[in-house]
């Protein structure tokens, strides 16, 4: 039985519930779909959490033996978390299309005559997912888009909106707690799950990034195809000048969620540039940039494909890369500027 102190505490907490209700009277497309919507979402986080917890138990780990449509090997995880929030999306009714890194295509949702749903759902179901066999926190990130009022039929067209569109976004980070972090463009609010009574208590409200950070998260092994004005920045970075607090420490976890969300709440600058490999980047602008630069903005950061707003991006194709610079808004600021050639090592 919890001690009387503890159920006050935990009492005394919002929950995403609640918060939600709180917020759709303030949406302008307050009909509750939209909050029904995110309730979905985040009741497919709480299974994805729940296969997470077991994964070293139930033999989740390991790979499917596939390749996704990425050309990367397909984790198990991967392939469960995508069915969870198909599953979930569909159950709701609020959804009319998915887009998943894990599906080649974009998948209508048509749940026959009932389907009212006039929301698009771009995710990455499980990012990072390879590092769930050595314990290092992956994370889902979704983004949400109102089916264009002129369309009938929601179309992979429906989907390739520009960031600026979104009307929702966010990202559920499994680590030594699972936070929900999510804007509906209204600010930034986190959640943690508090696993003993399932619901996701509001334990960041309003989230702003510092302008600037000490750390910077970049896989420096690509350091030689890097274009001369990162070369210069990340040399400018780790340059002993104590005086404005260089050099800056890296920290890169191979997971972007998890780079992230540190990076949102301490301050600092996430990196992957167009290498030898990668020519346009490998995160991919539908469901990876853009959601995150739309948190990232709303929290007083920036997202940048080094010489342009990452939310003003005109999308191509549903699974196409792009060059990202996200995070702090100074950081951010002086990356652009290296990169034009404006600023060099002092
Ligand atoms: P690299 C994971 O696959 C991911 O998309 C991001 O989560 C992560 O930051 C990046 O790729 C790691 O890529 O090339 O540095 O191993």
């Amino acid at each position: 039985m919890q001690s009387e102190h503890k159920l006050e505490e935990i009492g005394a907490f919002k929950t995403l519930e609640q918060f939600i209700i709180e917020q759709q009277g303030t949406l302008d497309h307050s009909t509750g779909a939209f909050s029904r919507l995110l309730r979905d979402i985040s009741v497919a986080a709480k299974l994805v959490n729940w296969h997470m917890r077991r994964a070293g138990i139930v033999d989740v780990f390991g790979k499917t033996g596939e390749i996704n449509v990425q050309g990367e090997v397909q984790q198990v995880m991967d392939l469960l978390a995508h069915k969870e929030f198909v599953r979930a999306l569909k159950r709701g009714g609020e959804c009319c299309l998915i887009g998943s890194e894990e599906h080649s295509e974009a998948i209508p949702i048509r749940a026959g005559k009932d389907n009212k749903g006039k929301y698009i759902v771009l995710l990455d179901p499980l990012d990072g997912s390879s590092n769930i066999e050595v314990n290092v926190s992956v994370g889902t990130i979704f983004s949400i888009y109102h089916l264009p009022d002129h369309m009938e039929e929601a179309t992979l067209d429906a989907a390739l909106q520009p960031g600026v569109e979104q009307i929702g976004a966010g990202y559920v980070v499994y680590g030594s707690s699972t936070v929900l972090v999510y804007t509906t463009g209204q600010g930034v609010n986190g959640f943690t799950l508090d696993p003993s009574i399932g619901e996701f208590l509001l334990t960041h409200p309003d989230i702003t990034t510092p302008r600037y950070g000490g750390m910077y998260s970049v896989n420096e092994g690509n350091y030689q195809s890097f274009e001369l004005g990162l070369k210069k920045y990340i040399k400018w970075m780790q340059q002993e000048r104590p005086e404005d607090g260089r050099p800056l420490s890296t920290r890169y976890f191979g997971s972007f969620v998890a780079d992230f969300h540190r990076n949102l709440l301490m301050g600092g600058l996430y990196i992957y540039p167009a290498t030898h490999k990668n020519k346009s980047g490998k995160l991919r602008l539908m469901y990876e940039a853009n959601p995150l630069a739309f948190i990232a903005e709303q929290a007083g950061g920036a997202a940048s494909t080094g010489t342009g707003r990452i939310m003003e991006v005109i999308p191509e194709k549903l699974h196409q890369r792009i060059p990202l610079y996200i995070g702090s808004l100074d950081m951010v600021r002086n990356a652009e500027s290296f990169l034009a050639g404006e600023r060099g090592i002092d």
